[in-house]
């Protein structure tokens, strides 16, 4: 069988994420339409007849400003120069091609490994703009193959997929069939509950919260999201709970699919002062 690393590059933002869950066929990465929502790296396994493809989605490429966003961009460096067959580099076919991902170019065109662009989010394109775009996004690089897509609704995600199991190897199974993914399940649970929050929270809440799951029993989860300020904690509870109750309403479904059972979801608020700036509190979240 064909197995083997994809490595997921691009801006924030461009839909990596989203385009994971795709190839994969199922929920292992969380999305929003806030930049920076991925913070580490997440294998997501695509299984097939005679394959076994794993994508890493990574952060998007960015100028880090803390230490959070430095081990970011550490982790997307140290991804790309990783022993990975090839490299998926995303672009977003609703916005012009711009500075940073000329820079992205540069970085995945070494020559080293095999890229394939996939231009996505080409629902919100008309299609006389398309063509346009696929020869903007050509001139990037000397690509393997480029596919224009649509990670939301799944157009070309499948010709996409067949592409990057081209790039693979011979070898074995590295994940037992079934996986899709290698994030623990508490780790799965609280990114589903800060998919929740960055869903209903903006500016720069969502780059302030942070969740750890503390207790995973079968019929109760327990999850503490964290932000900096005070005043960030009043915005993550609203008024009476309102907030923190639409959190926990948003993210219960999604958890208990997850896990195949009903639980009871308790949420608590905490304020960790510059937990962005805390080395060990991020080495503890697998940042
Ligand atoms: N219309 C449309 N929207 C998309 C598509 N793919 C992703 N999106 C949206 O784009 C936004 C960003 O998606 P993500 O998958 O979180 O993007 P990302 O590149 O992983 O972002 P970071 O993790 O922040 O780097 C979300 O609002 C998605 O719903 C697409 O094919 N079409
Ligand atoms: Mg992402």
């Amino acid at each position: 069988m064909r197995s083997g690393l994809v490595a997921v590059a691009g801006r924030p933002n461009v839909g990596k994420s989203t385009l994971v869950n795709a190839l994969c066929g199922g929920k292992v990465a969380i999305v929003s339409d806030k930049p920076q929502t991925t913070r580490r790296r997440i294998s997501g396994i695509a299984n097939g007849p005679g394959h076994q493809l794993v994508l890493q989605d990574l952060p998007g490429f960015q100028r880090p400003r803390d230490p959070l966003t430095e081990r970011m961009q550490r982790t997307v460096d140290e991804s790309l120069g990783d022993d990975v067959d090839g490299i998926l580099f995303v672009l977003a076919a609703d916005e012009r091609l711009g500075g940073g991902d000329r820079f992205i170019a540069g970085r995945v065109f070494t020559g080293e490994r095999p890229v394939v662009i996939a231009l996505n989010k080409v629902d919100r394109l008309k299609p006389d703009r398309i063509a346009a775009r696929i020869a903007e996004a050509a001139a990037l690089g000397d690509f393997h193959a480029l596919h224009p897509v649509s990670a939301l609704t799944g157009d070309g995600v499948d010709a996409l997929r067949a592409d990057l199991v081209e790039l693979l190897p011979e070898g074995p199974a590295y994940f037992p069939e079934g996986d899709v993914t290698d994030l623990p399940l508490e780790a799965r649970v609280a990114e589903l509950v800060r998919e929740a929050a960055l869903a209903l929270t903006r500016e720069e809440v969502p780059h302030a919260v942070t969740a750890q799951t503390e207790e995973l029993e079968e019929r109760r989860v327990a999850v503490t999201l964290f932000v900096e300020t005070n005043s960030q904690k009043g915005i993550l509870v609203g008024k009476g709970g309102r907030m923190i109750r639409e959190i926990g309403s948003r993210a219960r479904p999604e958890i208990e699919a997850l896990l195949g059972r009903g639980v009871f979801l308790e949420l608590t608020v905490k304020v960790r002062p510059k937990w962005r700036r805390d080395e060990a509190m991020l080495t503890r979240m697998g940042i």
